[in-house]
């Protein structure tokens, strides 16, 4: 059982920490684990060092990759009667991130009257702290409970809901599991909900390859660099001697998963060292090591997912081009 952090408490801000280097250790046996199969995975949880949220913040701005654009018009056009069908006090969000897009649904549970609590949850400890600062300025009488921890282990450490709640996986994040992990998620964020909260999932849709394998492999390099970072914070927590530039961005839309994989291709032949864990990893030239998968979703597919989690669809919503949906659901009655 991780221990809880101090619980600081600052003015209407809490912040909670599950990870007192628990972060370190799990990315230890995800080295161990993931860089001595034959076929060499890293769980994308690694990228977001402070440098690699920077570089993911970078991606959203970027031409090519639109999710970030049409998950804020969804947002945007309806966040009003999101706010109106939930009547939620409380909004929970899973990789919070900097909260960006979060603004209009606070918005929106402002102006109706119902917000009283925000509680985020994210690995990167600067951004839960950075933005239960912010967003107690902007939201006067807004209090702010964040949990700094890991999505997939702690989520028992949400607080107790005080009324009726969101709770939000923005940014098509839930779909950067495999299949089997994303109905285990869905499961444990069913088991957060009572009988009068809802999730509200933000996912990207199946689309043209083009359009996606674009939108990971954009002309700046920004998502290159983003995928190399997995090398420095390794080299950086585990004492390894990573050369990012000896691997290549690799981001392929595998079109019978319906999913893109993000990989790193080792330019040449080569042997790292990983310090702290005692171990040589040996890569022969041109093999590769999956750092994501990022899956595509269709409306059925996502219903079939909610179902199996005990939850049901309430309202399905897309931008104007069909290529993201925020999907609105509560637990089955
Ligand atoms: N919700 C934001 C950010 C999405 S990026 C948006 O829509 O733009 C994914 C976020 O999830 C990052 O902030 C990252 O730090 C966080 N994250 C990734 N894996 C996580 C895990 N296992 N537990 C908690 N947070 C995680
Ligand atoms: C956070 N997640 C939904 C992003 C995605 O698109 O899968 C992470 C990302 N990877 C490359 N670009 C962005």
């Amino acid at each position: 059982m991780p221990r809880a952090g101090t619980g600081l408490t600052r003015e209407s801000i809490r912040i909670d920490s599950h990870l007192d280097g628990s972060g370190s250790r799990s990315l230890a046996e995800d080295v161990l684990d993931g860089l001595t199969r034959p076929f060499k995975e890293l769980p994308p949880k690694h990228f977001y060092d402070s440098h690699g949220a920077e570089l993911f913040d970078r991606i959203c701005e970027l031409p090519e990759y639109y999710q970030t654009r049409a998950e804020r018009e969804i947002l945007e056009q309806r966040a009003e009667e999101i706010a109106e069908l939930t009547g939620a006090s409380e909004l929970v969000e899973l990789g919070s991130g900097t909260a960006a897009k979060t603004r209009v649904l606070l918005d929106a549970l402002s102006s109706a009257g119902t917000l009283e609590r925000y509680i985020p949850l994210d690995v990167t400890e600067s951004m839960v702290r950075s933005s239960a600062r912010a967003l107690v300025e902007e939201y006067p009488g807004l209090s702010v409970h964040g949990v700094i921890g890991d999505f997939e282990r702690h989520l028992e450490h949400i607080p107790p809901a005080l009324g009726p709640r969101v709770v939000a996986f923005l940014g098509g994040t839930i779909g950067n599991f495999p299949p089997g992990s994303r109905r285990r998620m869905l499961r444990g964020i069913a088991r957060l909900l009572g009988a009068e909260d809802h999730l509200l999932l933000g996912t990207d849709l199946v689309k043209d390859p083009r359009v996606l394998e674009a939108a990971y492999n954009d002309a700046e390099g920004v998502t290159a660099e983003f995928n190399r970072n997995v090398l420095r914070v390794i080299n950086r927590e585990l004492d390894a001697d990573f050369d990012p530039a000896d691997f290549e961005h690799v981001a392929i839309f595998d079109e019978h998963h319906e999913w893109i994989e993000m990989r790193l291709r080792a330019r040449r032949g080569l042997v790292a060292t990983i310090a702290a864990l005692e171990m040589d990893v040996r890569f022969d030239a041109g093999e590769e090591l999956r750092t994501e998968i990022s899956a595509k979703f269709t409306r059925e597919r996502l219903q079939g997912d909610l179902a199996a989690a005990g939850l049901e669809l309430v309202r399905w919503l897309t931008d104007a081009e069909q290529r993201f949906a925020l999907t609105l659901a509560r637990p089955s009655s």
